[in-house]
């Protein structure tokens, strides 16, 4: 199951912004299927670790401070190649840079806030999936 499978979070400004059907309509139009979802928030603590990676970037704080802002909604999502194509249709980082009818470019905010997470790679994929779903939340 490992190539078959990314991580996915609809971020706190995606969320307020009414987004979450779309969103997850986009994700199934694209032939994703969801193996677990919830509606949740993170912690400030929460949001630390899930960024460690990025601790020593000038944007650590800001990127912390807005993922625990506010309710996000957190996925395991299945197909073939999943990370790969994933981050396809949610698009580049920045939104200005997104190519067009990507979730990024249609709803993100900003560089900052910019609506999606996608996992980079199976291995995150993986430990993403485990540090916010338990196994009898995976279906
Ligand atoms: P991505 O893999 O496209 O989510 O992008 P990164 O892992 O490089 O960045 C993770 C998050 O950090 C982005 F979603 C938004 C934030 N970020 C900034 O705020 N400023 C930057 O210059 C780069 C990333």
């Amino acid at each position: 199951m490992s190539d078959r499978i990314t991580f996915t979070m609809i971020k706190p400004d995606a969320v307020a912004d009414g987004h979450i059907g779309a969103i997850l309509g986009k994700i199934a139009e694209a032939g994703f299927k969801i193996k677990a979802l919830k509606l949740t928030q993170l912690t400030n603590a929460d949001a630390k670790k899930f960024y460690d990676v990025h601790a020593e970037r000038p944007f650590y704080g800001e990127l912390v401070d807005f993922m625990s802002s506010g309710p996000i909604v957190a996925a395991i999502l299945e197909k073939d190649n999943a990370v790969a194509d994933f981050r396809t249709l949610i698009g580049a980082t920045n939104p200005a840079e997104a190519a067009e009818g990507t979730i990024r470019k249609m709803f993100a905010r900003s560089l900052g806030e910019n609506a999606v997470h996608g996992s980079d790679s199976d291995e995150n994929a993986l430990l993403e999936a485990r540090f916010h779903f338990a196994g009898r939340e995976l279906f």
